[in-house]
């Protein structure tokens, strides 16, 4: 079996509850390698982009409040890429089933997540659910430099001109 990357997302609700170091010890269980992490602001454009296989359902609407922060007053998530083998099965297998009712009691959903009153599933994390998926997921969230091992082909890019912040 070869090595796989997978996508972990702590969401907003896992950061709100104080959960990250709890889900990062949950996830070292796996063995598996952290290549890449940080914490970002997860803005509409960066949801819709995510979720785009999920804007026709009727909760999508609430679910874009929920990743881009505006149901915990707060736009924070942590992102993590973690790699080795069986990555995506083995990460999958610690966040639990995505109806947090329906969940594995001892599995990060099944610990933290519930249902909202909306019908939403909070459920604390997200995990890359296929190859494919976790590939085009990568691809959105990281830059190919915040990663410390070469995922996917790059090309490099001449940009002039280009104002980027520095520290002064
Ligand atoms: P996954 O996160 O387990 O891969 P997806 O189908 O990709 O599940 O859905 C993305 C997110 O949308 C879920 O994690 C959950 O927060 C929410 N969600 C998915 N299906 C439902 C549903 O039937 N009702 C309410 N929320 C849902
Ligand atoms: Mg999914």
């Amino acid at each position: 079996m070869a090595n796989e990357s997978t996508l972990v997302i702590i969401k907003p609700d896992g950061l709100k509850k104080s959960l990250t170091g709890n889900i990062l010890s949950r996830l070292s269980e796996t063995k598996l390698k952290i290549i890449g992490a940080k914490v970002l602001c997860v803005d509409r454009e960066l949801a819709d982009k995510h979720y785009q296989h999920l804007k026709n359902e009727p909760f999508y609407p609430e679910l874009a409040k929920y990743i881009t922060g505006e149901l915990h007053g707060d736009n924070r998530v942590m992102a993590l890429v973690y790699w080795g083998e069986k990555a995506i099965l083995k990460v999958r297998a610690i966040a639990g089933e995505t109806n947090p009712e329906k969940a594995d009691p001892v599995s990060v959903r099944g610990a933290y997540g519930r249902i909202l009153t909306s019908g939403l599933f909070e459920n604390v994390i997200h995990a890359s659910s296929s190859p494919e998926e976790a590939e085009r997921e990568i691809r959105l969230w990281f830059k190919p430099e915040e990663i410390v091992q070469e995922l996917y082909p790059t090309q490099e890019e001449a940009v002039t001109g280009l104002k980027r912040r520095v520290w002064k």
